[in-house]
């Protein structure tokens, strides 16, 4: 059975748990916590890496005994050492422990205390104020543990796109390969590229009699049957992933496609224009009285009601049907636009590889440059560089830019914004780089005016160029700080600064919505991947994805440009 990455992420990263909640070696909990990481972001599936014969423990992070694991948890399905450490520990307080400001230590406390073993008891003790008589609790507490199991609710429902590519992929093939199967494609969110996917919304035409949905069924990675007819079947996938499935008629595949890619919001708003010329449109065609004039593909179905094709990435009811009406839909940006990178970090940081290793990789991957942005000395846990290291750093890119021929590496520092809006590096020093991204890594919880008077300081200084994923989010894991996005633009564009799309599947920030206001404004944003590994560079798609979503054109993206023409902008009077 295909075992996916997100599968082997979760295993690991729940052992990590339980070891840190039985108390055990922080080296250990913290290797296979970084473990989940590794592989969640791998582009793609162990499984399909270890078949093709490759050495995992290659991987950075990945010595002999994590490879042997995974090994282990895509043939067997499970590790049987996380099997053990959960009959030692109860399962739900590893739960418990992943609420955020929950850590091992106070989910002990409030298991030994009042004996609370899940969430649904832990839900109770808050309400009926128990967990705020404990020592060290409070009714902030108390508060913070009610709002984030709610948050959770919402949060276990839906899938970060990343992981669930991999998932639709295996799933198409398999229907793709089905005895009489014509078309098969996803439609619904994921088609929409929306960051996250409630469920997987799949089409398929096939010809006449085949029982592809019998077929369907026996799939095996699915764990549940909900429901199982003849032209459409509803599962659950081992992965939690819910899949609707309906087989359509080939003359219907455009109307359908169309329907089921949705968004609701933007299908009503189309029905809206076809009722304007008297038409009829749903799942099946557009019909005028009983006659069905269009349906087979999506253009057709859209130039009877009047309309150009609407790229799915804006299908969201968000202007695009005015747009279309008027001739006046953007060029999405598409990922061959793009030239350079403009932040990855390396080992002198948290990054997992060499200087010399990501220009090597931006290279291979086409890459006109790239900009290496370690940390700087306030994120003292990674080990971020001082002007001394930084300066030591730049000569070793001159020096590799002088060695390499066809890439261009850039000398660049993911600056902290510190907490007053002053930058954690000398004027002096950020003046001698090609690039400066100033980020935010503390105090995310500033009242919002403070909060965004902080980037706006930051932004104050002659040498800063792009605001490093600007809100701070991780998708299903941390809220944006309180920060107001559209004054920091007006402030950036008076200044000649920029934002960043940072492409990392789990941070997409800025998110898509704040992409078009960006453009709305005039205001140019760099896509990048905040490589922290070779394979990082992958995420780019990711922000492309975004970009689209949020009404980019190449035009509207810094790093389309080449080199030269960055430079320009870049410089600020
Ligand atoms: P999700 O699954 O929550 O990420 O979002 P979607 O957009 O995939 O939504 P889903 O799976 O509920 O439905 C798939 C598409 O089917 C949706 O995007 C538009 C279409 N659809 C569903 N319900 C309705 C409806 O009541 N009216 C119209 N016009 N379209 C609908
Ligand atoms: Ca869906
Ligand atoms: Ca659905
Ligand atoms: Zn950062």
């Amino acid at each position: 059975m295909p075992i996916h990455n997100k599968q082997v992420a979760e295993q690991f990263s729940r052992l990590a748990d339980l070891l840190e909640i039985q108390g055990a070696n922080t080296f250990r909990v913290r290797a296979y916590r970084s473990a989940a990481q590794t592989v969640e972001s791998l582009p793609r599936d162990a499984q399909e890496m270890l078949d093709d014969g490759e050495d995992l423990s290659e991987l950075p992070g990945i010595g002999a005994d994590l490879a042997g694991k995974i090994e282990e948890i895509v043939k067997n399905g499970e590790l049987a050492l996380l099997k053990e450490t959960e009959e030692q520990t109860t399962a739900e307080l590893g739960e418990m422990m992943r609420l955020p400001g929950l850590g091992p230590k106070r989910v002990k406390a409030i298991h030994d205390a009042l004996g609370v073993e899940s969430l649904g008891r832990l839900k109770e003790a808050a309400e009926n104020h128990e967990v705020r008589q404990l020592e060290g609790f409070g009714k902030k507490t108390e508060e913070m543990i009610l709002r984030e199991i709610e948050r959770r609710k919402d949060h276990d429902q839906r899938t970060k796109l990343s992981a669930v590519d991999p998932i639709a992929r295996s799933l198409k093939q398999y229907l793709s390969g089905l005895e009489g199967v014509k078309k098969v494609v996803v439609a619904g969110s994921y088609r929409r590229r929306k960051e996250t996917v409630g469920d997987l919304d799949i089409l398929i035409t096939c010809k006449n009699d085949s029982p592809v949905v019998d077929r369907f069924v026996d799939y095996d990675e699915i764990a549940e049957v909900v429901k199982h007819g003849r032209t459409r079947s509803t599962v659950i996938l081992q992965s939690g992933l819910q899949v609707d499935l309906r087989v359509m008629p080939e003359v219907c595949y455009g109307a359908a496609l169309y329907y089921f890619t949705g968004s609701k919001a933007h299908n009503i708003a189309v029905r809206r224009i076809a009722q304007e010329r008297k038409l009829k449109i749903n799942e099946y065609g557009v019909f005028r009285g009983e006659d069905r004039i269009a349906g087979a593909t999506e253009e057709e179905v859209l130039e009877q009601v009047g309309l150009p094709f609407i790229p799915p990435e804006l299908r969201e009811n968000r202007g695009e049907v005015e747009a279309a009406k008027a001739g006046a839909l953007p060029q999405l940006i598409e990922l061959g636009d793009v030239r350079g990178n403009l932040h990855a970090h390396t080992k002198d940081s948290d990054g997992k590889y060499t200087l010399k290793q990501m220009a090597e990789a931006a290279k291979q991957s086409g890459l006109e440059y790239l900009a290496i942005t370690d940390h700087s000395k306030a994120v003292a846990a990674v080990q971020g560089l001082d002007a001394k290291r930084l300066r030591k750093q730049m000569e070793r890119i001159d020096a590799l830019n002088d060695e390499l021929s066809g890439i261009r590496i850039l000398k660049g520092i993911e600056v902290d914004i510190l907490e007053d809006g002053s930058l954690d590096l000398d004027d002096d020093v950020l003046a001698e780089l090609d690039l400066v991204v100033g980020s935010i890594h503390s105090k995310f919880d500033l009242p919002k005016k403070k909060q965004t008077e902080r980037v706006i300081r930051a932004m104050d200084h002659a040498c800063f160029h792009i605001l490093g994923h600007p809100t701070g989010r991780l998708i299903n894991a941390r809220e944006p700080y309180e920060i107001d996005i559209e004054r920091i633009m007006d402030a950036a564009l008076d200044r000649g600064c920029y934002m960043e799309l940072n492409a990392q599947p789990d941070r997409l920030d800025l998110n898509d919505a704040h992409c078009k206001l960006a453009r709305e404004r005039g205001l140019k944003v760099a896509i990048s991947t905040d490589a922290h590994a070779t394979t990082d560079l992958e995420f780019l798609r990711f922000g492309i994805d975004q970009a689209r979503r949020g009404w980019l054109e190449a035009d509207d993206v810094l790093n389309t440009r080449k080199w030269g023409d960055l430079k320009k902008l870049l410089k600020r009077d």
